[in-house]
This record gives C-alpha cells, sequence and structure tokens, in this order.
C-alpha cells in the first residue's frame, strides 16, 4: 500500500534561502507527527541512519511507503548521533569492501538525493602500523582494495610525515610508525546531517517516524511476525526490521531469536577547536586511538570499546587518560590542548567483527544490527539492502554474506584486521 505523501519537503537552495528571507517566510516543518495507524506494512525499529535509510530506500526503490520508523528516544539518539562520523571503505574481506564501497558510492551522492548538506568531507585516511604484523595487515588490504577498485596503498613513514606533518614519525619513539595504509577517499561526514537528511525525505515520501514509542513486544503466529505491541498501542504488521544498536539482542528476544551479539560501550571525545593543523583522519589501531579535526577545528578522538560489556553510556576518566596518553604518542605537540566533552555510544560486537543482515529463521522478522564499531559508515548500503531484502523477501545479493545462517554454517566473515583499533 501507498501511503498519502506529504508536500515534498521546501527545496533548499540559495535561491530559495534568499527569497525566504526576503518575504519573512518561514520554512515548513521537516519531520511531522501522527497518531499510529492501526496497521503498516513494514515495521522499523530505531530511527538512526540504518532505519531511516531503509525506510527512505522502501520508499524511493520499491514504492512502499506505508512504513513506521519507532523509536524509544529521538532521531539519531542512539549510535547514529554519537560516533566519530568516519568513513572509509578500505575493509580486509572482498565482502566488506565491496559492501562498505557502495555506502560511499551513496554517501558520495546524498547530498544532491536528499538536497541536504551532509558535510562530506574525503580528506584522505591513514592507518599507522607500528610493528612488522601490522604492516602485513595493510598489505594485504591494499592489495584487497585495488583489486576491488579501492584507492589504498601502503606508504612509508617519509610519506606520512608528508601526509601529515604534525604526527611524530622519529624513529626513537616507543613505537615507532613503520608506515601506513593511506585511503585517499576516507573522510568524514555531518553525522545529523544525514540523520536529520534521511528523516526529512523520508517524511516526505509518507514514511511516518515516531519518536519516544518504545517496543514493548512483538507478536507472532505460527513463526511469522504479525504484530508489534508498543507504549503508544498495538500495530499489525507482518513485517518488522530490527535496526537498533545497543539495544538488538533484547529486541530479538522478543521472537526468540537468539544472535552472537555482545554489547559494549565505546567513549569518544572532543577537544577545544584550534587552528586546522590535521588534514586527514589518523588511525592507530596498536595505540587504540582515532582522530580528525573538524572544520570547526576540534579535535575528535575515539579509542577502543570498553574492556567490559555494559549499556552504560557515560564517559569515564580512565578512558580519558589512556587516549591522552596515546595520543600524545602519536602528537606530543597538542599536549596543551583541553578536552571539553566526552560522550559514549553502545556496540554491539559479533565474533567476525561483520554485520548481521537480512532475514532471519522469523519470517517476516529482519536484522540490521551487530554494527561493532563500524555501523555509521554504512547507513545507506545497509538502508538500500535491507529495503531491496523486504521488497524481494530475499537476501539481497551485496549482502548474502552476512546473513545470520553464517555462525552456524562457519562461514564468518572475519574483518577483524580492518576494525579501526583493537578491541
Ligand atoms: O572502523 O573506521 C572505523 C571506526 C572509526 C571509529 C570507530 N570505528
Amino acid at each position: 500500500m501507498t501511503r498519502a505523501r506529504t508536500p515534498y519537503p521546501a527545496k533548499y537552495s540559495a535561491f530559495g534561502l534568499a527569497r525566504r528571507g526576503l518575504r519573512h517566510r518561514k520554512w515548513p516543518r521537516t519531520i511531522h507527527s501522527h497518531d499510529l495507524a492501526p496497521s503498516y506494512d513494514v515495521v522499523i525499529i530505531g530511527a538512526g541512519v540504518h532505519g531511516l535509510a531503509a525506510a527512505y530506500y522502501l520508499a524511493t526503490n520499491h514504492g512502499i511507503t506505508n512504513v513506521a520508523i519507532l523509536d524509544k528516544s529521538y532521531i539519531g539518539s542512539g549510535g547514529s548521533g554519537r560516533n566519530t562520523a568516519i568513513l572509509r571503505s578500505n575493509y580486509l574481506t572482498p565482502e566488506g569492501v565491496a559492501f562498505y564501497e557502495r555506502s560511499m558510492e551513496l554517501y558520495r551522492g546524498l547530498a544532491h538525493d536528499l538536497n541536504y548538506n551532509v558535510m562530506f568531507s574525503q580528506r584522505g585516511h591513514l592507518t599507522l602500523a607500528h610493528d612488522d604484523g601490522a604492516m602485513r595487515t595493510m598489505r594485504w588490504r591494499a592489495e584487497v582494495n585495488k583489486l576491488l577498485g579501492v584507492n589504498s596503498e601502503v606508504i612509508d613513514a617519509a610519506e606520512v610525515h608528508r601526509v601529515e606533518p604534525r604526527l611524530d614519525v622519529s624513529a626513537d619513539t616507543r613505537y615507532p610508525v613503520l608506515g601506513a595504509l593511506y585511503h585517499p577517499p576516507g573522510g568524514t561526514i555531518r553525522h545529523d546531517a544525514v540523520n536529520w537528511g534521511y528523516a526529512r525525505a523520508a517524511d516526505a515520501l509518507g514514511v511516518e517516524i515516531h519518536q519516544q514509542t518504545e517496543v514493548l513486544a512483538i507478536d507472532t503466529v505460527g513463526g511469522r511476525v504479525v504484530g508489534v505491541r508498543t507504549s503508544r498501542g498495538s500495530i499489525s504488521t507482518p513485517v518488522v526490521l530490527n535496526c537498533t544498536a545497543g539495544w538488538a539482542s533484547l529486541i530479538c528476544d522478543m521472537v526468540d531469536l537468539r544472535l552472537p551479539l555482545v554489547t559494549h560501550p565505546l567513549q569518544a571525545a572532543v577537544t577545544e577547536p584550534v587552528k586546522v593543523f590535521l588534514h586527514s583522519v589518523v588511525v592507530s589501531g596498536s595505540r587504540h586511538v582515532y582522530v580528525s579535526q573538524t572544520d570547526r577545528g576540534e579535535l575528535v578522538f575515539g579509542a577502543s570499546v570498553d574492556a567490559y560489556p555494559s549499556y552504560s553510556m557515560r564517559g569515564s576518566l580512565e578512558f580519558t587518560e589512556e587516549l591522552a596518553s596515546h595520543v600524545l604518542e602519536l602528537m606530543p605537540s597538542i599536549s596543551a590542548l583541553r578536552v571539553m566533552r566526552q560522550w559514549a555510544g553502545l556496540c554491539d560486537m559479533t565474533p567476525d567483527y561483520s554485520p548481521i543482515m537480512g532475514t532471519t529463521p522469523v519470517e517476516g522478522f529482519f536484522v540490521d544490527v551487530g554494527w561493532g564499531t563500524y555501523g555509521y559508515k554504512a547507513g545507506p548500503v545497509s538502508g538500500e539492502a535491507l529495503a531491496d531484502t523486504i521488497a524481494h523477501s530475499r537476501q539481497a545479493p551485496i549482502i548474502s554474506a552476512f546473513n545470520l545462517d553464517r555462525f552456524a554454517a562457519g562461514r564468518l566473515v572475519g574483518e577483524r584486521g580492518a576494525a579501526s583499533v583493537g578491541h
């Protein structure tokens, strides 16, 4: 069934801005509130980038607009608003590289597709290697990347210095930089803009976004989904897509589906702004740190997930201390910089560091979960692939390797070597 469209959102353009400014006209609302309807063709749980993108591509690519997105909090309140907004496709497995490269392709066209400035900045991505084992993994990744048409190459320490003069690449440090995997198309994006851009476009196509609407139970009859019970009432639906992070296993529990997920907090921090000096995204797996600089000049840092499973989203002093010591090994010159804020998000870790996507043994119940620390990069392609999977009731080809059944079949897609930092 196709739901009536709300009028397409006002077009953002310099001309539109000037016209509205001169005429003192307000911009129309971008997201509308709705009562819950008694039934939907598809219910998506989670209003993060994955859920919003899935709804958008269901509507645009398949004409399915009778869709509700439910979130117990607000748009982008989970990992989609808490990540460090790094994009890359320099993965290790052919399946992973092809998948994330499609996401980069969609991200490149997103501002145009959504008529929303998502501030994608392709500034280059460096993954530093401090020992021979890491250098071997970088060469392996570079070869797989090149074979699949992804721009990555291994560079030596002198070249690293040329790309990022502020990094200490001298040989007399405790963990000298031997070289790096250099991935010029990698970069950063403005995550809130992506979330709001998808939300605005999906809303305009007739998708209903229900914030502050918690899923309490999922009803099944004879092994197939028939409805969802929420804090605002019950809905009948034949299709549920679980796009949550942190709560993914609790939602799957509602249909008695067990997933191999362990949830860990991942912390991040941002400094006061300084004049821009760091041009690329810098990652050091063995020093457990990644850093980029925003256009406003703040340094945004992240590290490994906390060592213990938890649902806590609080920052810790231990994290800041460790982060500072590792960052200063790489960039001693920033020792006077002050940290302004820190926060945490939840990461569902899988045994092979690859996500779990697509069909499940419960008919009508689909998953897009297990995103570890790399979910944001995959928002557009996951949305596109899950929309395709739901529309055709079969696993979309680009995610065929990522089905839940790989764990029982022993077909793991090992991406640990391409995770940003050691976990
Ligand atoms: O996998 O590139 C990555 C990443 C960056 C921050 C967290 N994970």
